[in-house]
């Protein structure tokens, strides 16, 4: 079998690519080891950059994004019984963020592809790469239905996320990887209960960090800070009700509570692995990097990864020009290098690292104070949160 582009992985990253491809023409396949029904649930990310949102609007994925989407003019910090709000209208030229759940971008993205005759195989097993250095790099795996297939490409693009296979093909010596651990990790619920705010509350606790976030408004999303050893079976509802309660409170404001409907323990992780491509082999989203979710930017790059790379592709595979495609890991790892920085900023202002002294909350304070009553502080932290230029 041939393709022009091998997609390994059917996240937000490689279904977008496909997307894109098949918009300017270029035919593609993408192979990913879990079923539909799994990639359509799997709860992650809530908030999508301005950016991201102009760009699935432009390539016409944007219906059910525009009637259900949740448009956001800022974010609130919370921090010693106060809360603030960041007015990102007013700081970052007019600009807003959209709160659409990653599982519904997904669902979008898998029904379009199918309804545009796009391949999807899913629950593949034993993906492999071959040839990256060659110009017939190969793709092979054993279909949903148990037979091995070998796919010839032209070029491969590996989504498959931070666990995949695609970064470990590159040659080891040719990798620069940059990473941080972060001694905590997120406790993060869904609940059937309407929000009890209409932004996004940051807050900073002596008990560790929280933040209300929503799904639609009937659904709230919300995180706590736990540490990273946490067993999710020692986090009964009624003990996690009780610690948002705690860490949230603020006179005359109450957290509504509901049923759980859902609960997972998150690692915090800052990854960049770079360079980004090596010979036709081209990593995107989390396979190259990860970042920790606090300034919610791990879909947005995987959205400006790829619409870097579908434009490089369209350049290379239909014009045989290649200067696109040799810019493409500077190009990317600008963006993330910056979103890098502003994750790690907002984890470390905003976390309470165990064992630290009563300094480092002192300094925190401090940043989120300067932050709240400085125009230029408020205007780099709004900046950056709606997103850096325009993908397109
Ligand atoms: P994904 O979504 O991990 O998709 C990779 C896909 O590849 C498949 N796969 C394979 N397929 C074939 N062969 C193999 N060998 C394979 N190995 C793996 C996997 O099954 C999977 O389907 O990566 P992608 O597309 O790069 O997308 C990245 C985003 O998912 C991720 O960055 C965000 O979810 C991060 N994130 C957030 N990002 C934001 O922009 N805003 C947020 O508000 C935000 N909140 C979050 C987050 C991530 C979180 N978690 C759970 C890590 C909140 C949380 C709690
Ligand atoms: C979410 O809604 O899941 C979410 C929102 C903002 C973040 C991280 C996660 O910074």
């Amino acid at each position: 079998m041939r393709t022009q582009v091998g997609i390994i992985g059917a996240g937000p990253a490689g279904l977008l690519l496909s997307h894109l491809l098949a918009r300017v023409g270029i035919d593609s396949v993408v192979l990913e080891t879990r079923s539909r029904p799994y990639c359509e649930a799997r709860q992650r990310a809530g908030v999508l950059e301005d950016g991201s949102v102009r760009l699935l609007r432009e390539v016409g994925l944007a219906e059910r994004l525009d009637a259900e989407g949740l448009e956001h003019g800022g974010i609130y910090l919370q921090f010693a019984g106060e809360r603030h709000h960041i007015d990102f209208r007013d700081l970052a030229g007019g600009r807003t963020v959209t709160v659409y759940a990653q599982t519904e971008v997904v669902k979008d993205l898998i029904a379009r592809r199918i309804a545009d005759g796009g391949k999807i195989e899913f629950e593949v097993t034993d993906t492999a790469v071959s040839g990256i250095d060659s110009d017939r790099p190969r793709l092979s795996y054993t279909g949903a239905d148990g037979a091995r297939h070998t796919l010839e490409c032209d070029v491969i693009a590996g989504c498959d996320g931070f666990h995949g296979i695609s970064r470990r093909a590159i040659p080891a010596r040719l990798c620069e990887i940059n990473e941080r651990d972060y001694p905590y990790a997120w406790l993060g619920i869904l609940a059937a209960v309407p929000p009890s705010t209409d932004e996004l509350i940051y807050c900073h606790h002596r008990d560790g960090f929280a933040l209300h976030s929503l799904r639609t408004p009937q659904i709230s999303r919300l995180y706590l800070q736990v540490s990273s050893q946490e067993k999710i079976e020692d986090w009964p509802d009624d003990r996690i009700w009780e610690a948002l309660g705690h860490r949230f409170a603020l006179p005359g404001w109450e957290l509504r509570e509901g049923p759980v409907l859902e609960k997972g323990i998150t690692p915090m992780r800052s990854f960049v692995s770079s360079p980004m491509r090596y010979g036709n082999l081209y990593l995107a989203g989390d396979a190259a990097h990860i970042v920790p979710p606090t300034g919610a930017k791990g879909l947005n790059l995987a959205i400006a990864d790829v619409s870097v790379l579908a434009d490089a592709l369209e350049a290379l595979l239909l014009a045989g020009d290649a200067r696109l495609a040799d810019a493409y890991s500077a190009t990317c790892l600008n963006r993330v290098w910056r979103s890098t920085h502003f994750s790690w900023w907002m984890t470390t202002m905003l976390h309470r690292t165990p064992g630290a002294d009563d300094m480092e909350f002192a300094l925190q304070e401090s940043q989120l104070r300067y932050v709240t009553t400085s125009r230029a502080a408020a205007t780099t932290l709004a900046e950056n949160y709606v997103g850096y230029p325009p993908l397109r």
